[in-house]
């Protein structure tokens, strides 16, 4: 999930201090994607592995680096591999010792940094234990580097690249992987599944503008005569004929070569890239960079010869990909982070859901008299989406609360209530205070957290770790979908062993497994959006309005306008509209209205047509095979039909798109609005 940065120098002399400086550099480029530790692995003086790690910045880390006084750092050296890491804790808090790169044993024969989740990482720990070995982190990433050193040991006449594919296809989860070993000096492999990750390469000679640099497979250079080696880099040539000529780069020629998580990284050195594939393994020996596949049989589907990309993107556009804003990447994201969150938790097959953090608890949760839930912002709105099916799965009456109201209102509490924190950071202090109310009147405490090692993870009894992956731009998006995600989670795992619920469970169930690809259809809709944008950015105020399961949806779009557009904005209860708002509307007044096709669809045409009625022109977010709504409101964008209770997740994106692109139209900051903090540590 956050970075990784590798550099390997052949026959091109460097220094250990300028090695060290690239380590530094490089980290500090992958600063934006969010860590909370560090670390790094070099030879040192002795030939040995140097590992140095630290929690915090990367600052932290380079302090500790240079106040080292045994590190020769003015030694040069000819061929080296160094391996850097900035952590995004998912296993263990942060410290020095959970921090990458990991190793193998006291002697760090292989060390390995990795990017990602192993979800099968305690069989494996299982199965090194019972052959001895201790672990000395609470990481996943520790059995990797356990395990290969495993498997050469019983194996020695692998080589290194051979290693590494048997531990790639022991592993699940999604991983990014960097190995280094002073038992195969010189040598660097990587591998990646789910995670991203790119070679660079820094030739000085051969690769020539007027050539395409290519990696040729060894299949595709056996079918050219008197070319040996395999997967060279070098250059080709479309002959007239048709056929293509390779020249590979010349033996002993000097290389460097990166890897890295995103290009932003090493773009300062070189803009030539390969962007590695899932299951392919590339290794580096003796300058040469080789690719192959994990299981051989995909070979024929992936071919290894791969074109370098010559990368012309500005560093600034390079770090948050094709995307203007963290935002906005983050809003994109999203089919990603909602699969990770349910990584290795929703079995779509038989139909189970097991939450690992809390299933100790399950009896006790399930004895409880009630479930309040807590949090701020959009977390207390995730709350409020989720709330009804809560209800309707776990028969236990929910209440939803605002820590800050909560606490002023010293609400009662008693030792059979289960208390929910909701925090993206798990350091927001109203909530945080919250928590410490519930915790003294013996209520059991359950964090829903996006930050592994937050105040609020260590002080609950036991919780949910949303997964979501580190999110950057102060206004709340991928964590929002996320945290709702893992409370209809929770739903699911209190109602497991209900009979009369099963048709409901397999509903909802089937409905997450097509939840990724239908918000990519969602996504599709940004340039309709963009169009609504440039009506109503210069608009007063924007009502939002919707009902049932929708209400939080108001609710939240509400928030993304207000926070990123500065525009005043109001997420109305369609039920309430004769009670008041409806004195608001008229022809001029912007109404985004949520109608999907649930039990209150028929309600929600009626607030169509009370608003039509006084003349509003209503912007309808509705079903795609809906095809009455459209024809009463005055613009519509269509999304895909999924079950009642995740509908809430496919209609706020919409409304994220939206505020992105009023607030891009605005000239307001995205990223960072006025007035606001990610998280918020104050009360
Ligand atoms: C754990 C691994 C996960 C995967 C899985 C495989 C961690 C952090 N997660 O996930 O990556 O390998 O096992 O089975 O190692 N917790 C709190 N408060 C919170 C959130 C979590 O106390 O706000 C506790 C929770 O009770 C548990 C631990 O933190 O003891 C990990 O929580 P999780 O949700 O990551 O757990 P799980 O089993 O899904
Ligand atoms: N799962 C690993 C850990 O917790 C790697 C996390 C990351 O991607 O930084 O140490
Ligand atoms: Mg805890």
């Amino acid at each position: 999930m956050c970075g990784i940065f590798a550099y390997i120098n052949y026959l091109e002399p460097k220094t250990r201090k300028e090695i060290l400086q690239f380590l530094i550099s490089g980290l500090q480029r992958l600063e934006y994607r969010g860590y909370d530790s560090a670390g790094i692995a070099f030879d040192n003086a002795e030939g040995k592995t140097e590992i140095i790690r630290q929690s915090g910045k990367v600052k932290v880390l380079e302090n500790e680096i240079w106040s080292r006084d045994d590190l020769s750092v003015d030694q040069s050296l000819d061929i080296h591999v160094a391996i850097a890491h900035t952590r995004w804790a998912t296993h263990g808090a942060p410290s020095p010792i959970n921090s990458h790169p990991q190793r193998s044993d006291e002697k760090q024969e292989f060390v390995v940094i990795h990017n990602g989740i192993v979800t099968n990482y305690k069989d494996i720990k299982q199965f090194l234990t019972k052959k001895g070995l201790t672990f000395e982190s609470e990481t996943d990433t520790e059995i990797i580097a356990k395990l290969i050193k495993h498997i050469h040991d019983n194996h020695p006449d692998l080589t290194f690249r051979e290693l590494v594919e048997q531990v790639a296809l022991q592993l699940e989860g999604a991983f990014a992987l960097v190995f280094k070993s002073i038992l195969y000096p010189g040598q660097c492999v990587a591998t990646r599944r789910g995670s991203p990750l790119l070679v660079g390469i820094k030739t000085k000679s051969s690769l020539s503008s007027d050539h395409i640099p290519v990696l040729f497979s060894s299949k595709d250079l056996k079918r050219q005569k008197d070319i040996t080696p395999t997967g060279l880099i070098g250059t080709k040539i479309q002959r007239s004929d048709s056929t293509t000529e390779f020249t590979p780069l010349s033996d002993h020629a000097e290389v460097e070569y990166f890897y890295a998580s995103d290009a932003s990284a090493f773009i300062e050195h070189t803009n030539r890239v390969i962007f590695l594939e899932d299951d392919d393994v590339a290794a580096i020996e003796d300058g040469r960079l080789t690719i192959h596949r994990v299981r051989r049989d995909f070979d024929d589907k992936s071919p290894l010869t791969r074109e370098i990309i010559t990368l012309k993107l500005e560093i600034q556009a390079i770090m948050k990909g094709n995307f203007s804003s963290f935002m906005q990447k983050e809003i994109f994201e999203q089919p990603e982070s909602v699969f990770n969150t349910m990584r290795g938790r929703v079995n779509f097959e038989n139909e189970t859901v097991i939450l690992g953090g809390i299933k100790d608890y399950i009896p006790e949760i399930k004895r409880c008299r009630r479930l309040i839930l807590i949090g701020c912002g959009t977390s207390y709105h995730s709350a409020i989406a989720t709330r009804t099916i809560l209800e309707e799965l776990t028969e236990l009456p929910v209440m939803v609360e605002l820590a800050s109201d909560f606490l002023d209102n010293e609400r009662p509490i008693y030792r059979d209530d289960v208390c929910f924190f909701i925090s993206q950071s798990g350091e927001t202090a109203d909530t945080l205070m919250a928590l410490k109310y519930c915790k003294q009147r013996g209520a059991l405490i359950v964090g829903i957290t996006n930050t592994v090692g937050s105040s609020i993870c260590r002080e609950s009894h036991c919780g949910v770790h949303v997964n979501a992956g580190p999110e950057i731009g102060v206004a709340s998006t991928k964590a929002y979908t996320s945290q709702f995600i893992s409370l209809v989670m929770f739903a699911l795992v209190l109602s497991e062993d209900r009979i009369s619920m099963r048709p409901r469970r397999t509903e909802i169930i089937q409905g997450l497994k097509m939840l990724p690809d239908q918000i990519n259809s969602v996504l599709k809709l940004d340039d309709q959006v963009k169009a609504i944008a440039e009506e109503l950015y210069t608009k007063g105020s924007i009502m939002i309005m919707g009902r049932g399961y929708n209400h939080a949806t108001c609710l939240e779009g509400a928030l993304k306008i207000k926070e990123l557009t500065y525009i005043p904005s109001e997420g109305v209860l369609a039920g309430e509209l004769k009670h008041g708002p409806l004195a608001l509307v008229d022809e001029a007044m912007p109404v985004i209205m949520i109608v999907t096709r649930d039990k209150v669809y028929t309600k929600c045409m009626n607030a169509v047509q009370q608003v039509t009625a006084r003349g509003g022109r209503p912007i309808v977010i509705c079903e795609e095979n809906d095809n009455e709504t459209p024809t009463m409101a005055y613009k519509h964008l269509k999304i895909p039909h999924v079950v009642d209770c995740l509908q809430g997740i496919l209609t706020v994106i919409p409304l994220q798109l939206l505020s992105y692109h009023i607030a891009v139209l605005r000239g307001c900051n995205v990223d960072c609005p006025r007035n606001l903090a990610k998280s918020v540590t104050t009360e």
